[in-house]
């Protein structure tokens, strides 16, 4: 069977990036992020024209929380297409020559590898603090957080407490030029822009508004399924979240995708919907530079 025919794990991940080569007018480059608990790990590819210098980049995580098993598998796709279509589909080629595209497939790999093999629900990383496992958090967490460590939900005991979380800010912060960060998730097919600690809209809501609204309607002309474009905080208000996080640290965009399904299998999506929801991710980033572009 091919590559995004299943739900592959941590160790057929990595052997697929390490696989990775820059194509012609392509370079693609892999970076190590960090190590998880467990030291698994956290591989970050990175996708620029050879052609131009476009230095603006757009920054995409995937695998945060375990069982979502459909980000990590759409994100591999993304990787996937990007390359096939620079140089043969106009419009990824003038992503690529516009924005350096950074993709973290699987930043939790030890909750994923842990939702395999034993709890198919688990949604945090594993590194055990004696009466749970701590959660991911990228910020003082306030609202919409457990500080139960046995909750699913739980923050943590202070922001980027945990390794996984720690290197990836580290890496983010070291780039320069960050106009964008999506945080990819399922399930809901929803689009969802800063603010997501509070209802309150951000300073840049119009703007944000816009793309988030652009973004919804292009992904929907894939495959018919219906996205909707809101606020974070509308869904409900949660802290601690990459989406927030982004917006503070690199005073640019942040969102969360929360890709397939609606809620019929939720996180038991099938297998047979990685590449239809792969092809809605491709063109939400698409759709993402295009619009950043329109801004300027
Ligand atoms: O609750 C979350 O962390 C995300 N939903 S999920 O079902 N994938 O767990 C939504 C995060 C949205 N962002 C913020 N609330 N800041
Ligand atoms: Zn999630």
């Amino acid at each position: 069977s091919g590559f995004f025919d299943i739900y592959q794990n941590y160790t057929s991940i990595q052997a697929r990036l390490a696989g990775i080569k820059s194509t012609t007018g392509l370079i693609v480059q892999q970076d190590l992020v960090g190590k998880s608990h467990e030291d698994r790990s956290i591989t970050v590819v990175h996708i620029k024209s050879a052609r131009t210098m476009p230095q603006k980049k757009i920054w995409v995580s995937c695998g945060q929380h375990a069982r979502e098993w459909i980000a990590p598998a759409s994100c591999l796709y993304l990787i996937d297409r990007l390359m096939s279509g620079y140089g043969e589909n106009n419009r990824i080629t003038t992503l690529l020559d516009n924005f350096e595209v950074y993709v973290a497939p699987l930043i939790n790999p030890d909750g994923y590898e842990f939702s395999r093999s034993s709890d198919r629900y688990w949604r945090k990383n594993r590194r055990p603090n004696g009466k749970g496992v701590y959660n991911d958090i990228f910020l003082n967490q306030l609202l919409g957080t457990s500080t139960s460590p046995t909750s699913h939900l739980y923050r943590g005991p202070s922001a980027e407490s945990e390794p996984e979380v720690a290197s990836t800010a580290k890496f983010v912060r070291s780039l320069q030029n960050v106009v964008a960060g999506i945080d990819v998730h399922s399930y809901g097919q929803l689009i969802l822009r800063n603010y997501g600690w509070t209802t309150q809209p951000c300073p840049d809501e119009a703007a944000f508004k816009t793309i988030g609204d652009r973004i919804a309607r292009q992904m929907n002309k894939i495959n018919g399924e219906k996205y909707i474009s809101q606020r974070s905080g509308d869904l409900y208000p949660a802290s601690g979240a990459m989406d927030d996080w982004i917006y503070y640290a690199t005073k640019s965009l942040g969102m969360t995708f929360e890709l397939r399904d609606r809620g019929y299998y939720g996180f038991l999506l099938p297998p047979n919907f990685i590449v239809p929801t792969g092809k809605e991710l491709v063109e939400g980033i698409i759709t993402l530079g295009e619009s950043l572009n329109n801004i300027g």
